[in-house]
């Protein structure tokens, strides 16, 4: 073990706190720590950028990267964990508590900024030459409080206190133009460390910045106040994420912070390009493929085409030749509201320039598909700009040589319906790339003692960077593993309701079943068809006091977008249901119901190893993929779910047995739709009508918003909008039978670890090391390339 930080740390503390290290806050060790850390990789870091700039380079784009915290997952990879312990120990210092100082770099929402967040690790763990590329938003995705059980939204200035993490690099600033205004871009580095590699990968993260401090003019004719807002004006561009989450919402300052990130990013990679490979740009696509992540960034699309016609005059065949040679476009919803669309009033007035290029892809792609025979309809319907608005994901689709969905039944639901236009005419650019999460931070750091007996079943840590060599030991591991991993189980839930009572005030026994669902408040993902059961499980509690109940908690996490008030109201309801069921004396005995406030990456670490049942129970054919079902899994907790998203493929890795599946499924639906009565579900499968009529009739209170009479009014009344769109009540007989079966199963516990011994090793297919690996050699054509 080397002894770096046992003596750079110490000194980095004092230099940040000016004191002795001993006299320093928690905080301040995590900064003098921290920036300790990042000391050590820096040579590493320098020469990974040297060989990557180089030689042909991924660039993933994303307006998201969901990273959470940095300093544990940077100990870990480089192996430095005991020796941090050491070297805060010294002074006096506990290292988890000063882990728990850190603050999350929530730069994203969900899933696909957590994916985004994954990859990098997975990159840099197999020393491919791939970068992030995104925005340093000042404010991460907001902090959420329950006020009456109410979400409230607060600010979230994640890095106001500084964040060593982050390196500013004034010198490669660039400039980004809009119509009404100029912008500087300066990146902020982040090092991306890998497992057991030298190699340190790069997320550049860009800030806004005003071209010049002030406006000197303003400011002579006493106009300062003017001359600071305008200043301000430079500086929204990086100051906010929209908290929505598979929803767009059309604003101007979006397509800004769209169009900033991919211009400044673009701008870096032509000139990198130039300086390595010289002036004739035809050959870029031989050097650069560039990911984008969703449609956000897909404005670097008329940006390269700008670029390599007004600033290198390629002609236009030329320069569309290597456009379409370069970007890949991952799509992650099937979802009709999250696809982006702007007006061209809005790029007219921003940079009317990339209008007319957009304009002219529109022009060239009208013909090109007359030539093809393409009918006038779906001409217009296919078209980049149709009417008033500009498509993104349509020219997403005819810019890009693969496109790709995130597990298989989304690729084939895009191929069929969402995108199904383009793959009758370009199936060969279609692929499905599975989505997975990084093994390191979902596994080896967040499960230690899951992790330790992993090591030792396998006799390495080869798992940690190859999970399918856990496959081997499904069948051959000694019956007296199932008692290991049920002790280590109940240790992480002795840890889970310690950090639970002391952060949310309540009292869990490690006992129950834990049963879990964290993830975006959304309605296709069904909270409610989750919290229905909960209230129904109450009532025949109340109803038979002398029914065998399996003692369970349903814990609970997800933030709303602040505009979506169903979704708010679901967060309500669920708060609601949990006073009536915790402060019932008796019923609070065997059930109770934690909704986790302000959910985010590093609660995820603290609930998933603590985790029993993993609630995946979205309508089938809504969720693209989900990845929280892989953490699930990965940790040893059963799937209760539908058959959606990448739910289908863990029940393929786990057969039939291992799994708890429920439900319509996708190709079930259309039929089941058509002749679908809410309201003969409501009036017949028994329990229904007690819950919904409890919305309204005072059992539960909504503190007078109505709240609670309009979801009931949205699962029954057909006048209202189509009745239960997600199908809620539909599934709800199913859902209940399997629930209670499987909370009966629990009861026999070697059964039961058998089950999660086969969800563990059976795991290795949803490791993102899988995903990118396969990006790599069918999508980005690029080769590891270790600096040692
Ligand atoms: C999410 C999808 O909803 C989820 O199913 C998927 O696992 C994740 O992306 C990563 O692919 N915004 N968030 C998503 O899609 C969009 C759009």
């Amino acid at each position: 073990m080397t002894q770096k930080l046992v003596t750079s740390a110490p000194a980095q503390v004092r230099a940040v706190s000016g004191r002795p290290e001993t006299a320093a806050t928690l905080m301040e060790v995590w900064q003098g720590l921290s920036a300790a850390v990042v000391d050590t990789i820096a040579d590493d870091w320098y020469a990974t950028e040297q060989k990557y700039s180089a030689g042909r380079q991924e660039h993933y784009f994303s307006a998201e990267f969901l990273m959470g915290r940095a300093l544990l997952n940077n100990l870990s990879n480089l192996g430095m964990v005991d020796e941090a312990r050491e070297a805060v120990g010294s002074f006096g210092v506990n290292l988890s508590d000063v882990l728990e100082q850190e603050p999350d770099a929530a730069l994203g929402n969900g899933g696909l900024g957590r994916l985004a967040a994954c990859f990098l690790d997975s990159c840099a763990t197999l020393d491919l030459p791939v970068n992030g590329f995104g925005i340093l938003y000042r404010y991460g995705l907001f902090k959420q409080l329950f006020e009456d059980g109410f979400q409230t939204e607060h600010p979230d200035p994640w890095m106001e206190e500084g964040y060593p993490f982050v390196i500013r690099h004034e010198e490669a600033q660039r400039l980004v133009h809009y119509q009404d205004m100029t912008v500087r871009a300066i990146p902020y580095d982040m090092p991306i460390t890998g497992y057991g590699t030298k190699n340190v990968g790069t997320l550049r993260l860009w800030k806004a910045e005003p071209l010049e401090e002030f406006d000197y003019d303003a400011f002579n004719s006493q106009r300062f106040t003017e001359a600071i807002v305008e200043r301000e004006r430079t500086s929204d561009i990086s100051r906010v994420l929209y908290p929505n989450d598979t929803t767009y919402e059309g604003k101007v300052l979006r397509v800004r912070q769209q169009y900033f990130f991919c211009s400044a990013s673009l701008q870096q990679i032509v000139e990198n390009y130039v300086s390595h490979h010289g002036e004739d740009l035809t050959g870029f696509a031989d050097y650069n493929a560039i990911q984008l992540n969703d449609t956000h960034p897909v404005l670097a699309i008329p940006e390269l085409m700008r670029i390599l016609l007004d600033e290198h005059h390629l002609g236009w065949e030329e320069a569309w030749e290597v456009v379409t040679k370069t970007f890949a476009y991952t799509n992650h919803t099937v979802l009709a509201e999250a696809l982006e669309t702007w007006e061209i009033s809005i790029f007219d007035r921003l940079f009317p320039r990339i209008t007319e290029i957009v304009r002219e892809i529109d022009r060239r792609f009208r013909m090109e598909m007359a030539e093809r025979g393409l009918e006038q309809g779906i001409i217009d319907y296919m078209a980049p700009i149709s009417g008033d608005k500009v498509r993104m994901a349509w020219i997403a689709c005819y810019a890009s040589y693969s496109i790709n969905g995130v597990a298989a039944l989304h690729t084939e639901i895009i191929k069929r319906e969402t995108l199904g236009e383009w793959h009758a005419i370009w199936p060969e650019r279609f692929n499905n790339k599975t989505n997975g999460v990084t093994p390191r931070r979902w596994l080896r750091q967040c499960n230690p003692r899951l992790s330790a007996l992993l090591d030792e079943v396998t006799g390495s840590d080869t798992w940690v960077k190859d999970l399918s060599v856990l496959a081997e030991h499904t069948d051959s591991v000694d019956e007296s593993v199932y008692d290991r991993l049920a002790e280590i189980k109940h240790a992480n839930k002795v840890d889970f309701a310690a950090w639970i009572a002391q952060r949310e005030g309540i009292e869990i026994d490690p006992e129950a079943i834990f049963d879990v669902q964290i993830k975006r408040l959304h309605e296709y993902k069904r909270q409610l068809l989750n919290a229905i059961y909960i209230l129904d499980l109450y009532f025949r509690m109340k109803q038979d006091p002398s029914l065998q109940v399996p003692k369970r908690v349903f814990i609970f996490g997800a933030k709303a977008a602040p505009g979506y008030i169903r979704a708010k109201a679901i967060i309500k309801l669920i708060n609601a249901i949990a006073d009536l069921v915790n402060n019932d004396p008796v019923v609070s005995q065997t059930i109770k119901v934690v909704f986790v406030h302000n959910y985010n990456v590093s609660p995820a670490e603290h609930i998933i190893p603590a985790a029993d049942v993993s609630e995946q129970i979205s309508m089938a054919g809504k969720e693209a993929s989900g990845t929280s079902n892989m953490k699930f899994m990965m940790n040893g907790a059963l799937t209760l779910g539908t058959l959606d998203g990448a739910n289908v493929e863990i029940l393929e890795a786990v057969g039939d047995d291992n799994a708890y599946i429920f439900g319509a499924t996708e190709d079930e639906l259309p039929a089941l739709r058509e002749s679908y009565d809410p309201v003969w579900h409501y009036e017949n499968v028994p329990g229904l009508k007690r819950v919904l009529d409890a919305f309204t009739d005072g059992t539960l209170d909504d503190n007078g918003s109505g709240w609670f009479a309009d979801l009931r009014r949205s699962l029954l009344e057909a006048s209202y909008e189509p009745a239960d769109v997600y199908y809620v009540l539909g599934d709800f007989a199913s859902y209940r039978e399997t629930k209670d079966a499987m909370a009966a199963d629990y009861a026999d516990t070697r059964a039961w670890q058998r089950k999660a011994w086969v969800n563990i090793t059976r795991s290795g297919r949803f490791s993102s090391d899988r995903t990118i690996s396969d990006y790599a050699r069918e999508v980005w054509k690029i080769d590891p390339e270790p600096i040692a």
